[in-house]
């Protein structure tokens, strides 16, 4: 979803290429005016804002802001954008609407620095980040823009998402409400890697088309996109080899953000800085923190923002909203499915009106709230859960045990036996991340059909008997592997799969060449490179034949396994292109050569000796 068509919506907004939701430009021509400032920050430069102010002046209305790094376009002052605002229910209910070019992005003056690292001190007007350029526009716009109430909403999804998280650290007492949504927390968890693992494919194609300057200079220009001539991403990138060869065949070092990604590829100061999250202290703005279950992107991000604002600002209200929503999918459209799964309900309307309005209107208009702290899409029970706290109290954790025979189970291993399933892992012929050519990390991959890679035999599956009960897994999991290989280092993907019976019927948006009955829907899926198993920051070679243990988290989830289904898991050592190939040798990968690929033998261990398992929550 990072890819240019992602680009491309948050540059027209999400709404108008939404599905069913029509478009509001001719309402927003007759009952709005644009006007264009470059607002001046405390170190001097001049950020672009667009400024849309209701014609009807008889009350003052509160300012709902977004500042982004997408465009804030059409340019002029006569060019107006095709909806405003989170949702419709905005624009008719009347706000000021702001829309910001960030530092060093498009029409602002500045150098763009990805995910700008935020300051604790700002010692001098030079000390300036998105906290302080928040800061002075909220400044700017109070005394500038007439007839406002003095109450600053602000909200954005993804990047702008960032910028909304950043705007909290404004500390502005006149910002009264903030919605990060799908917000990145740490660059290195969210969109670049994930577990040390490359996200190869949604990262690729998204920078030169990104990357539309690289100095002070605005420009209304966009970034040139890259044309890789196929779809077939697993081609292409098999065929461009190793990750040096991007630059070589490709970018020739000329995209700066790339290579910072290429330059970093273990935890470090960069990333360090580019982790808002130890920044969420002493926050008072009220703020509704909103993600997709099956966000492919900033999941992660969504998650830890929720959990470190609440915890460590016990007296602000801090609300989470999570649906069964991909990157975004609670922008735009019904929400009523993904793929060929279906949800049975509208998910998409109730947060924008029952969630998102609801929460905007009480705390910059004063009107009534009846909103719980928590509210979560319950998939395959398909059922909303309100709870105070998010993971909620009640559940309990245990162990799922991966078993001789391919058997998944509550019960630890017993056998005397040290028990394992091995098989040969060769980069040179990675496991497909989807059962389909594409160019992208598609956003339906997280919840598709597995049984495509059920049947490799460099995927290993374990699966749990029939449930005679619906069983809940409800919040974070944790894989607990006991591993060798015969090389000196490995990636560990895990995927955590809901099995349907062979009675299941197929549904409205089932494909037309798919059985829902058997269909393996992916739940959850995550990838570990093992030279990081001590951590991001220190990563350590296996020793050939000799068992490590790799641990891991997998993102929080809030799934009903049916009675008659089953739990799946897979797992597997490559997932491509989605991430990049491990070398599988003890290296920095991103300067590997094409000859470093070598196929080793993996083993998974079974036994009581050397358990492997998932650590779940049960509600
Ligand atoms: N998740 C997208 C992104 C984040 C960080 C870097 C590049 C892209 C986004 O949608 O903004």
């Amino acid at each position: 979803m990072k890819s240019i068509f992602f680009v491309l919506l948050c540059v027209f907004g999400l709404k108008s290429f939404a599905q069913n939701v029509p478009s509001d430009a001719a309402y927003i021509k007759t009952h709005y005016l644009k006007y264009e400032y470059q607002i001046p920050m405390r170190d001097g430069k001049k950020l672009f804002t667009s400024v849309y102010v209701p014609k009807d002046q008889s009350v003052a209305y509160p300012f709902m802001m977004d500042r982004t790094c997408y465009s804030v376009g059409p340019y002029g002052p006569d060019q107006y954008k095709a909806s405003l605002g989170p949702s419709p229910l905005f624009v008719h209910d009347g706000y000021i609407f702001v829309y910001q070019d960030v530092r060093g992005r498009w029409m602002s003056e500045g150098i763009y620095e990805e995910m700008t690292p935020e300051l604790e001190v700002h010692k001098t007007n030079k000390d300036v980040d998105e906290g302080t350029d928040t800061y002075d526009t909220i400044d700017w716009l109070l005394k500038n823009i007439p007839n406002n109430n003095g109450k600053v909403g602000v909200w954005g999804i993804s990047y702008p998402g960032f910028y909304t998280t950043t705007a909290l650290l404004s500390r502005h007492p006149a910002l009264a409400a903030a919605s990060p949504q799908a917000p990145i927390a740490n660059l290195y968890r969210d969109d670049a890697f994930h577990n040390g693992a490359f996200m190869l494919a949604a990262n690729f194609g998204f920078y030169p088309y990104f990357t539309n300057r690289q100095d002070d200079k605005p420009t209304q220009r966009s970034g040139k996109a890259f044309d890789p001539g196929t779809n077939d991403g697993y081609d292409f990138f098999l065929k461009m080899g190793a990750m040096r060869n991007s630059n070589l065949k490709y970018y020739q070092d000329t995209i700066r953000l790339w290579n910072e990604m290429m330059d970093h590829p273990n935890y470090d100061e960069h990333w360090e800085d580019r982790n808002v999250l130890s920044h969420l202290h002493d926050i008072k703005t009220p703020t509704l923190v909103t993600g997709g279950w099956y966000d492919a992107e900033d999941l992660y991000g969504a998650i830890h923002t929720y959990k470190v604002l609440q915890k460590r600002n016990p007296n602000t209200p801090v609300y989470f909203a999570m649906g069964p929503w991909v990157h975004g999918g609670w922008a735009r459209g019904d929400g009523d499915h993904l793929g060929d799964v279906d949800f049975g309900a509208a998910t998409g309307p109730f947060y924008r009106e029952k969630i998102e309005f609801a929460f905007f209107s009480h705390y910059l208009k004063g009107t009534p709230l009846d909103l719980p702290k928590v509210s979560v899409f319950q998939t395959g029970e398909n059922q909303w859960k309100n709870y105070d706290t998010w993971p909620p109290e009640s559940v309990v954790e245990k162990n799922l045990y991966f078993l001789p025979g391919g058997k998944l189970s509550f019960t630890a291993p017993s056998g005397k036996e040290d028990s394992f399933n091995e098989f040969v892992s060769d980069p040179n012929k990675p496991v497909p991340f989807i059962n389909r050519k594409t160019m992208d990390m598609d956003r339906d991959y997280m919840t598709a059909d597995q049984r495509f890679a059920a049947a490799m035999p460099d995927v290993l599956t374990y699966q749990t008997d029939v449930l005679t009960d619906d069983l809940t897994l409800s919040g974070d999991m944790w894989a607990h592997l006991r591993v060798s290989t015969t090389g000196t280092d490995a990636d560990w993907v895990v995927k955590v799969i809901d099995v349907y019976p062979d009675s299941a019927q197929n549904n409205k948006w089932t494909a037309k060449d798919v059985l829902m009955a058997g269909y393996q829907q992916m739940i959850r899926s995550e990838a570990m490179r093992g030279k990081f198993r001590r951590g991001f920051d220190r990563p350590r070679a296996f020793t050939p034949g000799k068992v490590s243990r790799v641990s891991f988290e997998l993102q929080d989830v809030l799934h009903t396994f049916k009675k008659g289904h089953r739990i799946m898991v897979q797992l597997q050592s490559t997932w491509f292109p989605l991430i990049d190939r491990n070398t599988q040798q003890f290296q920095d990968i991103m300067k590997a050569q094409d000859t470093d690929f070598k196929a080793e033998t993996h083993k998974v261990f079974t036994s009581s000796a050397h358990p492997s398992y998932l650590k779940v929550k049960v509600l």
